[in-house]
């Protein structure tokens, strides 16, 4: 009854919400529409890391403090919409980090899982659960989630990469453990490149045979430019580019041909010089790294200049258009494959 009299009822409403407050109570009325939205409305604003200058103060951050001092010298990429969260979108973090000549990050393991996209150096290494991989450039080398990985530099050149992890995930899941071994380098188990060699090849060692080491859900954890260069090269050559992605390759994880890390879905692209993508969005925000070649990107209303090394990221359901001023080759990673599992992922392609 009271409903149709529309009578002014805000001061008692607001007694009402007081008198709840203390008991952990509140009206879903007041924030329905924040919470139920009805296409997503991200914190996350477009972003362009221009590389120089990063790497400017990542190299002046060397000389301040050491790899084994800090556990990891990184530089958060933060996204400016989310500030303090050390997010670069609302599930994945993003980082740069410098080992520099005879240094070594120590050894740990913890439950987010990592990509490494190698920037600049050749030769360093990441070992992961006692195998190096020799890094060289816009190589993509895993952590999976709990494997042990320590980073070291036996080059005489400073060696920077990419970090892509899904800390802002695994905390909204309250699910972070982390532990460091006693000693900084893992002992070597494996010879460099054997994981490469046994699972990297559409092949594996038979099931059940010594040979055959590393954990069943998550074999393979170097995937070299070398290789994905290659297969981007021959699709180009051969195929029409897709008019919103180009050329596309999604890097896979052989034990299921998913996605390379259960929350993490990883590709490169390439696109032909003066082509310019449809625009698309898409709900997996996602975090570009610049190859090869330059380009302009449109997201929503803003633009960005882009060149070799620079990083862009691209918050969920934002239009994204690339405009290739020279062949454009990219990295990127997205939270894609976790959404999918859950049943959210969606794209939309004007
Ligand atoms: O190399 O293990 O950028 O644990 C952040 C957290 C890198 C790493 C980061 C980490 C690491």
């Amino acid at each position: 009854m009271s409903l149709h009299l529309n009578n002014d009822n805000t001061a008692q409403l607001q007694e009402l919400y007081a008198e709840m407050r203390p008991h952990s109570l509140y009206p879903l009325w007041e924030v329905l529409s924040m919470l139920v939205t009805p296409t997503p409305r991200s914190s996350a604003k477009p972003w362009k890391w221009d590389y120089d200058s990063a790497r400017d103060y990542l190299l002046r951050a060397g000389d301040l403090i050491s790899a084994e001092k800090a556990e990891r010298r990184v530089l958060i990429l933060e996204n400016p919409g989310l500030p303090g969260s050390s997010s670069i979108t609302t599930s994945l973090y993003a980082g740069l980090q410098l080992i520099l000549p005879g240094e070594v990050a120590p050894c740990h393991r913890h439950t987010p899982c990592a990509l490494r996209f190698v920037l600049e150096g050749e030769g360093a290494y990441t070992a992961v659960d006692g195998e190096k991989v020799i890094m060289r450039p816009f190589d993509l080398v895993l952590t999976p989630n709990w494997q042990w990985h320590d980073h070291g530099n036996d080059t005489d050149a400073p060696m920077i990469w990419l970090d892509g992890l899904d800390i802002p995930t695994v905390l909204h899941f309250d699910a972070s453990f982390a532990e460091r071994l006693e000693q900084s380098s893992h002992p070597e188990t494996a010879r460099p490149g054997d994981s490469l060699n046994r699972y990297g090849h559409n092949m594996r060692p038979m099931r059940g045979s010594s040979a055959d080491r590393r954990p069943a859900h998550q074999p393979l954890f170097h995937y070299p430019y070398k290789q994905w260069r290659a297969a981007l090269r021959e699709l180009a050559a051969a195929a029409v580019p897709d008019p919103h992605l180009g050329h596309a390759l999604e890097f896979l994880n052989p034990a299921d041909g998913g996605s390379i890390m259960p929350t993490v879905t990883a590709h490169v692209r390439l696109l032909p010089a003066g082509f310019a993508s449809a625009p698309r969005r898409a709900t997996d925000g996602t975090v570009f790294v610049v190859v090869e070649g330059r380009a302009r990107a449109t997201v929503a209303d803003q633009e960005f200049e882009l060149q070799a090394r620079d990083l862009l990221v691209v918050p969920s359901w934002q239009e994204l258009r690339l405009m290739a001023e020279s062949e454009l080759i990219l990295f990127g990673y997205s939270d894609r494959a976790a959404q999918e599992k859950l049943g959210l992922f969606r794209e939309a392609r004007a």
